[in-house]
C-alpha cells in the first residue's frame, strides 16, 4: 500500500453509491480513530490503524477532520471576459432577464468568448481550477454554452478536455448550446433549434465531446415544448438529460426533467409543488445553487421541502460570469446551510455522493469507502459543524486526488 492517512479525528461521510433523499441525506457516519489507506488512485482501506496493511508513506492528519473530495456539479467554467459592468444595473435593480433581452448578460460573455482563443480560454479556467481546488472541489461540471456556434462550443468543450487532463481537477462536461438563442437568430429561433438539434449535437456525439446536454429552460430564453425537443434529440444521441429549470418564473421545467428523466434539475427556485413531487417519483436530483441567490438577491430554492418530499439534493456553485462568479465550493455549502437551512450532514451529502450522482460518478466517487477514488480533503477544522459555523474562511489544509497529495502535504514523512 502506498499511503496511509492516520491521526484521523473524524472521517465524516455519507456511505453507498447511490443519491441520498429524505432521512437518507443526512444519513452520514462519523469513524472515530479509523486509518485510511490508499493505493495508486484508490481507497484500499478504512478501519483501526491495527488492522492496516504496511504504507510506504504516512500523512499525520493531526486528529482533524478528513471528507470525500467536493463535487461542484454545476459550473459555466469555460469563458472570456467578466460581466463586472453589469453590477451596477444589478444594484439598480434591473432584472438579469432584461439585460439579456437587450443583448447583454449571456450575449455579452458570448462574445468575449467568440474573440478568445482556445489557449487563452485554458489559461483563465486554469486560475479558476486552482482556486477550486484549494478549497477543496476535486471534481466540476462545466458547461459549455457561450459560444452557440459549432465552432466556439466546441472550443470550449476541448478547453475543458484538454484541460480535464492537463490538472488535478477532474471535469465533467455538459454541452449547453441551448444557453440563449444568439444574436444572429434573434428573428430565426427555430432554425438556431434546428442548427443544434440536426447539426451541433450530432457533431458533439461524435466528437464525445460531453456526456451531458443541458438547457436554459426559462421564460423569454427556451420553452419547455423547445426544451422537450432539444433534450429529446439529445438523449437519441446518447446525451444524459439536465435542465435549468424554473430559476426565475415557475415554467415547468421540474415537472419536464421529470418527464424526460433527466438525471438533474439545477436552480429550481420556482419550482412548483407538482414539479418537487414528480421529480420525487422520477428521482431526479435537484442541484441547488444557493450562491445565485444570495448573489442575485432572489428567493431561495425549498431545499427543505424537496428533502422532505424525497428528492435527492445537491449543492453547487453555479460558477459564471453573470450570476455567480465565485467558484468556492465551501462558500455556496455555507449559504446552503443557513439559507435552505440543511444541516452539516445534508450539505455534505449534497457537495459529495449526491453531487457525483448528479454527475453519473457516483460509483467512483463521493464518499470514503474502499474502492472508491482516493479524492480526500484533510480539513483545517476539528469536526464537520467547523466548516460551516467559520464561514468565509478557506479551512482545506490538505487535497488528495487520485491518491496524490495535490495541496498542502507538509505533513507527509
Ligand atoms: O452567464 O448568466 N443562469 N445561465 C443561466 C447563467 C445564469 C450564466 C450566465
Ligand atoms: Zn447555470
Amino acid at each position: 500500500m502506498e499511503l496511509l492517512i492516520k491521526n484521523i479525528g473524524v472521517i465524516s461521510t455519507a456511505v453507498g453509491y447511490e443519491p441520498k433523499s429524505g432521512t437518507g441525506q443526512s444519513e452520514v457516519i462519523h469513524h472515530k480513530d479509523f486509518v485510511i489507506g490508499i493505493d495508486k488512485d484508490k481507497i484500499v482501506f478504512v478501519g483501526k490503524e491495527e488492522d492496516a496493511p504496511q504504507a510506504e508513506k504516512i500523512i499525520d492528519a493531526k486528529g482533524r477532520l478528513v471528507t470525500a473530495g467536493l463535487i461542484d456539479a454545476h459550473t459555466h467554467l469555460i469563458f472570456g471576459g467578466w460581466r463586472q459592468n453589469e453590477l451596477d444595473m444589478k444594484l439598480k435593480g434591473v432584472p438579469y432577464l432584461d439585460i439579456l433581452s437587450a443583448g447583454g448578460g449571456i450575449l455579452s460573455t458570448v462574445r468575449a468568448t467568440r474573440n478568445t482563443s482556445k489557449e487563452e480560454l485554458k489559461k483563465k479556467a486554469q486560475v479558476h481550477l486552482s482556486v477550486m481546488l484549494s478549497h477543496g472541489t476535486t471534481t466540476c461540471e462545466a458547461k459549455s454554452g457561450y459560444g452557440l456556434d459549432m465552432e466556439t462550443e466546441i472550443k470550449q468543450l476541448e478547453a475543458a478536455d484538454e484541460l480535464n487532463h492537463e490538472q488535478a481537477v477532474s471535469i465533467v462536461s455538459t454541452f449547453m448550446g441551448a444557453h440563449a438563442i444568439p444574436s444572429e437568430y434573434k428573428e430565426n429561433r427555430d432554425a438556431y433549434i434546428a442548427l443544434l438539434r440536426e447539426k451541433i449535437l450530432p457533431e458533439i456525439a461524435k466528437r464525445k465531446l460531453a456526456e451531458f446536454c443541458d438547457i436554459f429552460c426559462e421564460t423569454a430564453v427556451f420553452t419547455v415544448g423547445e426544451s422537450r425537443k432539444i433534450l429529446e434529440s439529445a438523449k437519441k444521441l446518447g446525451f444524459s438529460a439536465k435542465i435549468h429549470a424554473d430559476e426565475i418564473a415557475p415554467t415547468g421545467g421540474a415537472e419536464l426533467a421529470a418527464e424526460i428523466n433527466a438525471i438533474s434539475a439545477e436552480h429550481l427556485i420556482q419550482a412548483s409543488d407538482t414539479g418537487i413531487k414528480k421529480m420525487a417519483e422520477s428521482n431526479a436530483i435537484a442541484v441547488l445553487l444557493p450562491a445565485t441567490s444570495f448573489y442575485l438577491n432572489k428567493p431561495f430554492a425549498r431545499a427543505r421541502e424537496m428533502i422532505d418530499a424525497g428528492v435527492p439534493v445537491a449543492l453547487a456553485t453555479d460558477f459564471n460570469p453573470g450570476s455567480s462568479p465565485n467558484c468556492n465550493l465551501q462558500l455556496a455549502m455555507q449559504i446552503g446551510c443557513y439559507k435552505y437551512v440543511m444541516t452539516p450532514e445534508e450539505v455534505l451529502t449534497a457537495v459529495t455522493l449526491n453531487a457525483a450522482a448528479a454527475v453519473s460518478r457516483g460509483s467512483e466517487l463521493g464518499t470514503v469507502e474502499v474502492g472508491k477514488k482516493a479524492d480526500l480533503i484533510i480539513w483545517d477544522a476539528e469536526d464537520l459543524p467547523m466548516i460551516f459555523y467559520r464561514y468565509g474562511t478557506n479551512q482545506v489544509d490538505t487535497v488528495i486526488k487520485n491518491g496524490k497529495v495535490v495541496i498542502g502535504g507538509y505533513n507527509v514523512s
